[in-house]
């Protein structure tokens, strides 16, 4: 009889093979790696006989309160590894895994790219000799296929655009951090929130909405505000807007609503514009659009600059502590630097002279130190307090006025940082309404619900599959560690053969980390028994169609109601179907009888149409009818000039001390102060001096900047005189109330240019500061009137100049 080969070395043998094992004895430890190996493989399933976790998947007490899942330590790492071999590494494969770490996650230093110093290569590695020339047959001959260089470049230069997103597809970001003030541990868990001073990194992308990507930033629209918290428990994306409503209440009608405003499909126009037939129309026929038209068609349409504007999360969410207790949320952001906003006739100049004009200012603050900052509110109140509300909080059509539910503020965000590469970064980079974090919960607002489908689904199509989660802008700095697996350009490389659960190979992991620390949606129940079954609708109070648009109309100070009057008559100007502007005024006349008027007037309408029958005609008894803080004007922030920009007029001959003395007051205040002349370049002044004119009256008109100073100098004001871009630039900064500040000779530029130094009703402008004598009195008032409101006062509708 042939002898039965010693133990070991049948354990080693069998060791060494893929498939097929032994019936019944154990594995042993022969001590060389694969037999050891398996023996560790063989000691770990059998340390999970059958899976505990089962009957702990059932019944509702354990729905709420999932447990842990079971998981068994392995003896070593070799058992739940992939290979043997993995610690023969190299400069390519590094080295083993290291234990419990996805290395996708690290900082982005890791795929920062700096060639500075280097030789140009393939996307292989292969330097490249020639830049310059494809290969060919002779100097005079055929280029030739084989030319793998030429056609990696060609190649790679095809496929360099992705898709834009479908809304909100022109936007700029920024990276930054939000500090907390205190702890919220008593109405949140949530990462962010658990400690004064806790500092989470954040990246912010602020967008218009209806232009495609190439399209102007100063555009009549909603202005996107998402931010990206990596928290230190997952990413949390809130993903808001500067309004804090919305068009529709259902998810339902989105295609339909941004059908409507994109450009009109037969001839693709307009371009990045409401004003249009079929925008109007649609809106006409949703009336619960009306809030959300006021605050479009209100100056919040046209901000100054995504500094100076609010942020809001629109929907109700829920906010869960510890204890699984649960309240209702709404998120503001309030940005430091107060609310100011464009007019009109100045947005429409700045999107022909510059169409970056928010991106610019967005890069040019950060990169000067003039940081864009915003304190988080929170309005957080309870289930029952949202059921006596007049209004339903589910509905995205409404706000919570202020007056019910205060503003807490909770924290900062800075923004301090610009991105290295705009596609890497800022295009690339996939918010969802998905993404939340323990601590935070969704509530059932039919919109809300709409979007956390939508958001994921468009990124797959828009970054190529299913791993977008992976690029680096977007990968969370928490570990991650499920068994998704595989997909179009999949970075992470997994240790081990386990890609399900439960498993025993891997000793149960990764394992379900049950409601001590993870997420576990709030078992909201419904309340009411009627409500409870399948159906499509809404509750009643999503029909109250017109009580908050005349809330919002009603709470604006006048300058900004004739802008609202103003915005309406423009766009629906713009439209060539009579009967849309008919059905819009008709609506208009539910929410305010004076604002229908205006409109109907400027629109040449000789009769009122009726007011459009009301969905519900008895609409719930509002609690506030005024509600102050909805004005622009209430927030004017810490009125500081910080990362303004200011023109300072000069020619050959200007009195150089005080143009000094203008700039370096703004500098110190961390104003932008250019010297602005007929052509850039040297400026000889009065005293013999030479000033460097950094712009030109035509390549930065003065539609561009938030104030003026027009100079001293009898040659350089003669000069300035006979340059109509002078005239034009006085006019622009007089017609959109601007600070102007007028030294000594300079007066004559003021007359030439038709500016009264009186308002329309007779009391001095005192946004027209004369230095004749006393000039650093005049200075110090025009420095602080930089950063504050308009000189709204001196407005005419139409125009003095
Ligand atoms: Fe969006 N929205 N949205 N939206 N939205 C997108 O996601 C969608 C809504 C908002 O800077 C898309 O990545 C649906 C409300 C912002 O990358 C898409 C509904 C609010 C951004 C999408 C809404 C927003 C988007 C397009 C109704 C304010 C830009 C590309 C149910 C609270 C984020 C993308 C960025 C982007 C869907 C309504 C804000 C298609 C279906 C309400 C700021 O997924």
């Amino acid at each position: 009889m042939p002898k039965s080969p010693k133990p070991h070395a049948a354990a080693k043998a069998a060791a060494r093979n893929t498939d097929s094992g032994s019936a019944a004895a154990p594995p042993i430890d022969a001590g060389d790696l694969p037999s050891r190996k398996m023996a560790e493989v063989q000691a770990l399933a059998r340390a999970m006989p059958h899976n505990v976790s089962k009957p702990l998947e059932h019944g509702f007490d354990n729905a709420i309160n999932p447990q842990r899942g079971a998981t068994v330590d392995s003896p070593s790492r070799l058992a739940t590894g992939s290979t043997l071999s993995e610690e023969n590494g190299t400069e390519k494969t590094g080295s083993t895994a290291l234990e419990g770490l996805n290395a996708t996650i690290e900082p982005l230093d890791r795929v920062r790219v700096d060639s500075g110093g280097q030789v140009l290569t393939t996307n292989q590695g292969v330097p490249i000799a020639d830049n310059q020339n494809s290969l060919k047959f002779g100097l005079r001959g055929p280029a030739l296929l084989e030319d793998f260089i030429l056609r990696e470049k060609l190649t790679h230069f095809d496929h360099e655009r992705i898709p834009e997103r479908i809304v909100h597809a022109r936007g700029s970001g920024a990276h930054g951090f939000f500090e907390c003030y205190e702890p919220l541990a008593q109405y949140t868990k949530a990462a962010p929130f658990k400690e004064a001073g806790k500092i989470t990194p954040v990246f912010v992308r602020f967008s218009t909405v209806a232009g495609e990507r190439g399209s102007k930033d100063t555009a009549r629209d909603v202005r996107g505000f998402a931010v990206k918290f990596y928290t230190d428990e997952g990413n949390w994306d809130l993903v808001g807007n500067n309004m804090p409503v919305f068009f529709i209440q259902d998810a339902m009608k989105f295609p339909d609503l941004v059908h409507a405003v994109k450009p009109e499909p037969h001839h693709a126009m307009p371009q990045a514009a409401s004003a249009h037939d079929t925008f109007w129309d649609f809106i006409s026929l949703m009336p619960e659009s009306t809030h959300m038209m006021m605050w479009a068609m209100s100056d919040r349409g046209i901000p100054r600059s995504y500094a100076t504007m609010q942020g809001f999360g629109v929907h109700s969410y829920r906010l869960v502590n510890e204890a699984g207790e649960s309240v209702f949320v709404k998120f503001h952001w309030e940005p430091k630097y107060g609310t100011h906003s464009l007019v009109w006739d100045e947005a429409v100049k700045i999107s022909g002279a510059d169409p970056d004009f928010h991106r610019r200012d967005l890069w040019e603050r950060i990169e000067s130190g003039a940081f864009p900052e915003w304190e988080l509110g929170l309005q957080i109140f309870t289930e029952e307090q949202a059921e006596n509300f007049s209004f339903d909080i589910l509905d995205a059509t409404k706000i919570i006025p202020e007056e019910l539910v205060p503003v807490q503020k909770v924290g900062r965000m800075v923004l301090n940082r610009n991105p290295d590469n705009f596609f890497a970064e800022t295009e690339q980079v996939a918010f969802c309404t998905a993404h939340v974090v323990p601590g935070i919960d969704f509530s059932n607002d039919p919109l809300l619900a709409g979007r956390i489908h939508s958001y994921v689904d468009t990124q797959i199509s828009r970054l190529g599959g299913p791993n977008f989660h992976e690029i680096p802008i977007n990968a969370p700095i928490a570990p991650v560690h499920n068994n998704q697996r595989d997909g179009m350009h999949r970075q992470a490389i997994h240790r081990g053969r386990v890609s399900y659960e439960p498993n025993s190979l891997g000793g149960g992991c990764p394992f379900q980390a049950g409601s001590a620390q993870g997420f576990v949606t709030v078992a909201a129940g419904l309340q009411a028994k009627e409500e409870q079954a399948k159906v499509r609708g809404k509750p009643e109070k999503f029909a109250d169609h017109y009580t908050q648009a005349t809330l919002f109309y009603e709470s604006q100070t006048p300058v900004e109601q004739a802008h609202i009057a103003a915005a309406f008559r423009f766009e629906l100007s713009k439209l060539t179907v009579p009967a849309i502007r008919e059905r819009m005024v008709s609506s208009l006349r539910n929410a305010s009888e004076d604002l229908a008027r205006k409109v109907a007037d400027g629109l040449g309408m000789d009769t009122m149409p009726a007011p459009m029958p009301r969905a519900l005609a008895k609409p719930a008894r509002a609690e506030v009818s005024k509600s102050p803080t909805l004005s622009l004007m209430a927030r004017p922030g810490d009125g500081s000039p910080r990362g303004r920009k200011v023109a300072i007029l000069v020619a050959p001959g200007v009195i150089g001390a005080s143009i000094v003395a203008v700039q370096e007051a703004l500098l110190a205040q961390g104003a932008v102060a250019r010297l602005v002349a007929p052509h850039i370049g040297p400026v000889t002044s009065d005293e013999g001096d030479m000033l460097d004119a950094d712009a030109s009256l035509e390549n930065e008109p003065g539609f561009l900047f938030d104030a003026l100073v027009l100079p001293d100098g009898e040659a350089a004001v003669a000069a300035l005189a006979k340059d109509g871009h002078t005239m034009e630039f006085i006019k622009d900064q007089y017609r959109h109330c601007k600070t102007i500040l007028v030294l000594g000779a300079s007066r004559a530029l003021i007359d030439k240019a038709g500016v009264s130094a009186a308002l329309p009703d007779g009391q001095p402008d005192p946004g027209l500061m004369f230095a004749d004598g006393g000039a650093d009195q005049a200075l110090e008032a025009f420095v602080n009137a930089v950063g504050g409101p308009r000189h709204t006062a001196r407005e005419t509708d139409p125009p003095r100049v």
